[in-house]
Parts: structure tokens; C-alpha cells; sequence
């Protein structure tokens, strides 16, 4: 018999799509915390009871937020990047941390190759031109081809392969840099990134944020990519130095780049705004209505999983399942 959990008091601290809001209203007692006049006063009055967080977005969760909720017991992100969220410190107090791997990775791999051709053969500009009039004056101007190219994925996960997958159609050489080389996998492995920029012409940044990874994309990187490079970032903002790429873009140490992530979204600099060469997206990855449903639904089900006693659906490495129910 399924356990009733509606003793269980779970926390949501800003606004999520209304999916997963309406699924644990109905699985749990659940506190909106943007809702209440005072939200933080409102968080201090139901924290002793707080067994549950639903993160989102962009809120960060901290070993000093979770320490505020005595009964934490696990923290569901909406995303499959969980960098918002200090796993380790969750691992330290006990606490399970879950994301939403897998149900967007072909959505978010889409993306990185529209973004590619959008990049390369300058489709928004193009299609700008065309509403402006320009076509009637004369044609637009030729653009660089994907043809002969060679990229290099900076972080060959799950995304990062089902892009290199995709990109094998197109028949362009396919090399990564990650911190091991990894077994069964084709591709040619390059330890340094330095040296995978320097031996590609289009960089495709698929790397998780966090310390680890900020700002591994630099000047230094960017130079190695060279006059005729394309960087394409699907990842995370910080994993570029936002200052350098600007600087790159401008001098054109690179060719372009196509962005759909930032360093401080949805703030993007109106410096990179203005380089019409480079294509921006508003961290669109997995944004369509099929990909989020999957995504939000993942979320409910792993509060509900969790306090079923069954574990988490999808916890992640910082904090594997070890068979203990709450
Ligand atoms: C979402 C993402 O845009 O899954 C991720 O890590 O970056 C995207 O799918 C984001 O999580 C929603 O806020």
C-alpha cells in the first residue's frame, strides 16, 4: 500500500513550473515560501518541520541553508546541472541530493547542434537581413562552413555524447578533453584544453559549473582557438570567462561563438549583445514543453520515491543511494 505522505512537509523557496508545484501539493504539505509576506521569517516558522527542498533555477542551496532545516533529509533539483546546490555539503549532514539527468539530453544535444549551424552559417543573421529588406539590395554575405571542420567537446558526458553522435553525421573529426580518458570511446583524447583548442576550430563547452570548471574556457584557451575558431557553450556560463570571450569577439582572436548559457543570467552583457557575429540564446537547452514536463515530473518523483522509502530516483555522485530508507 502506498505510505500517505501528506504529514510530510516539503519547501519550495521560489516559484517552479506548475507541474511539479501541483504534484507535491498533492503527495505533501507543501510550504511556498516566495508566497508568504515575509519569506524568510515564513522559512524560520516551518524549518523544524522541513523534511524536503525542491530547488530550481538559479536559487543557491548551501551547507549554512541546509543547516537551517534541521529535518533535511533531501534536496530534488529541477536540472541535471546541480552546481546552485554544495552537494558535498549535503553529503556531509546525510542529505541526498537528486537532478534530472537523461530526460533532456537529446533535447539539450539538439540545441548544441542548432546553435553549431546557427553559429557557423550565421542563420539569425540571415534571417534578420531578410526581414530588414537587405535581400532586395543584395545578397548576404557568405558565411563559413561546418564542412572540414574539427570539434573538440570539453566534457564528454551524457550530453556531450549524444552531441559527438550527432556530429558524426556530419562528418567532421570529433576530439575531447575531460580529466581521464574514457574507455569504449572512439574519439581522440586530449588531456590538456589548451592544446585541444589549439588542434580544433570549434570548441563545444558541455562542461558541468562549479569551482572545478569556472572559467577553464580563458584568453589562453581562446587564442589557441585561433582566428577561424567557434566556441559553443551549452553548458555553463561560468565555465567561460565571459570578460575574455567579449575581448576574443571583439579583436576576432576568434571567429564566433554561439551562447546559451552566462555567467549571471539572465543579465548578459550588453558588450557581447552588441557583437553581431556571435549568436545568443536565453538558456533555452531543454526548454521545450515535452523536455520540462519530463524534467518537473522527475522532481515530484523523486520526493515521492524517497519518502515511499523506496530512495531516490536519480541521486546525484556526490551523494549515492545507499539503501537506507528514511
Ligand atoms: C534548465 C539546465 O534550464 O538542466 C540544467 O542543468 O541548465 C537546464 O535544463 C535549468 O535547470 C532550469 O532552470
Amino acid at each position: 500500500m502506498e505510505r500517505d505522505l501528506k504529514g510530510t512537509h516539503v519547501l519550495m523557496t521560489a516559484p517552479m513550473m506548475s507541474l511539479i508545484a501541483e504534484g507535491l501539493d498533492r503527495a505533501f504539505t507543501l510550504h511556498r515560501a516566495w508566497q508568504a509576506p515575509d519569506p524568510e521569517k515564513y522559512i524560520a516558522e516551518v524549518a523544524p518541520r522541513i523534511r524536503g527542498l525542491a530547488a530550481g533555477g538559479h536559487v543557491r542551496v548551501d551547507g549554512a541553508f541546509m543547516d537551517r532545516l534541521p529535518k533535511l533529509e533531501i534536496v530534488a533539483n529541477f536540472g541535471v546541472g546541480y552546481d546552485s546546490i554544495d552537494a558535498r555539503a549535503a553529503a556531509e549532514r546525510g542529505i541526498v541530493v537528486t537532478n534530472t539527468p537523461d530526460v533532456l539530453t537529446d533535447e539539450v544535444a539538439d540545441l548544441a547542434i542548432g546553435l553549431l549551424l546557427c553559429t557557423v552559417r550565421q542563420l539569425p543573421q540571415a534571417e534578420r537581413y531578410l526581414r530588414q529588406g537587405k535581400w532586395l539590395e543584395k545578397p548576404f554575405p557568405l558565411t563559413t562552413t561546418l564542412r572540414g571542420r574539427k570539434v573538440g567537446i570539453l566534457g564528454l558526458g551524457r550530453i556531450g555524447k549524444a552531441i559527438a553522435t550527432r556530429l558524426e553525421a556530419f562528418g567532421v573529426e570529433i576530439a575531447y578533453c575531460g580529466r581521464n580518458p574514457q574507455a569504449g570511446i572512439g574519439y581522440r583524447y586530449c588531456p590538456s584544453l589548451v592544446e585541444l583548442a589549439r588542434d580544433v576550430d570549434v570548441l563545444m563547452c558541455v562542461a558541468p559549473g562549479g569551482a572545478e570548471t569556472k572559467h577553464m574556457v580563458n584568453a589562453e584557451v581562446l587564442r589557441a582557438l585561433g582566428p577561424n575558431g567557434i566556441l559553443i557553450n551549452v553548458g555553463r556560463g561560468s565555465v567561460v570567462d565571459e570578460r575574455a570571450l567579449i575581448d576574443a569577439l571583439r579583436s576576432r582572436t576568434i571567429l564566433s561563438a554561439g551562447l546559451d548559457v552566462f555567467e549571471d543570467e539572465p543579465r548578459v552583457p550588453p558588450e557581447l549583445i552588441a557583437i553581431e557575429h556571435a549568436v545568443l540564446l536565453p538558456h533555452v537547452g531543454s526548454a521545450s514543453v515535452e523536455t520540462r514536463n519530463a524534467m518537473g515530473q522527475l522532481v515530484v518523483d523523486n520526493l515521492v520515491s524517497w519518502f515511499s522509502g523506496k530512495g531516490p530516483v536519480t541521486p546525484v555522485a556526490e551523494t549515492p543511494w545507499s539503501g537506507r530508507a528514511p
